[in-house]
């Protein structure tokens, strides 16, 4: 596991990967309703780029806890025209979707990755993107986000979130989605308690195990304000240590809002990780 394909892009996972969110929704958690027309939205993603993205996400329905569904065409209109403008910009693009008509038309306008909150289990998501060279994340998440948050159970939730994984990947090999193609992710707060979510980040590098990379995705999530009391504009700090908590278990992207602090902690990270010993 030293590369990830997506597409015509093959990235080395020598060191981690920094994955920008670029929500095109009035509704998120933490940024909705600012980037909600197209053009505020390419704007955001190139200055992602700029800060040091590999991969920018752009995702047109929120999955916060609650979130109502928001229909096909509505999402489409939301997410296309960014996507084809920052393709064209040269940004590589995941789209955030569970949706299989938006999954292609994204793929058709230019995405190499797909990035779905329900591991493809939508009938038709895994045909949508077998036959084409994109890049999966296959998330855990416990429930539906209508209701995911209301009582999450687990006998042992690190090992029912590595099994879920495991039946994932097995169905998206079978259906021709190879291997170097995919990404797993616990879903951080998605149908979890703060005890859920720490157990989770703790032994990451159990799911690590699955032999592909693992994306830690707790970018101003609940859970850190849970940990300091801040409010969801105020968890930069929190965020990039918990990120660099998930990269010592052995993340390999990291999907964050701020992509310069993540950046900065990474260069760190990788400084110390290149030293050689004896000098
Ligand atoms: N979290 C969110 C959305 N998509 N995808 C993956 N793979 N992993 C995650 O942890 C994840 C995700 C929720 O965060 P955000 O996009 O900031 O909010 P919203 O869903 O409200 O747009």
């Amino acid at each position: 596991m030293h590369f990830l394909d997506a597409g015509p892009h093959r990235f080395s996972l020598a060191s981690p990967l920094v994955m920008g969110i670029v929500n095109v929704t009035p509704d998120s958690f933490s940024d909705g309703g600012r980037l909600d027309d197209a053009q505020a939205a390419i704007d955001h993603g190139l200055r992602l780029r700029e800060e040091g993205a590999d991969i920018l996400d752009v995702g047109g329905e929120s999955t916060r806890p609650g979130a109502p569904s928001v229909p096909v065409g509505e999402e489409m209109r939301r997410v296309l025209p960014v996507i084809e403008m920052l393709v064209r910009r040269g940004c590589v693009v995941s789209v955030d979707t569970r949706k299989p008509e938006v999954m292609r038309a994204a793929l058709d306008a230019g995405a190499a990755m797909v990035n779905d909150v329900t591991a493809l289990r939508s009938p038709g998501a895994l045909d949508a993107v077998a036959s084409t060279g994109a890049a999966v994340c296959l998330m855990h998440m416990q429930g539906e986000p209508e209701s995911m948050q209301q009582a999450p159970r687990y006998a042992d939730v690190v090992e029912d979130v590595k099994r879920f994984l495991l039946s994932r990947v097995e169905v998206c090999t079978e259906a021709g989605i190879g291997r170097e193609r995919l990404v797993v992710d616990p879903g951080f707060g998605f149908g979890k308690t703060l005890e859920h979510n720490l157990a989770l980040l703790k032994h990451l590098d159990r799911l690590a195990e699955l032999g592909l990379p693992v994306l830690a995705g707790l970018s101003r999530k609940s859970l850190l304000g849970r940990l300091t009391g801040r409010a969801v504009d105020q968890r930069e700090y929190a965020g990039v240590a918990a990120h660099l908590a998930a990269v010592v278990r052995g993340a390999r992207l990291l999907r964050v809002h701020n992509v310069g602090a993540m950046r900065d902690a990474l260069a760190i990270w990788n400084a110390v990780e290149e030293q050689q010993d004896g000098t």
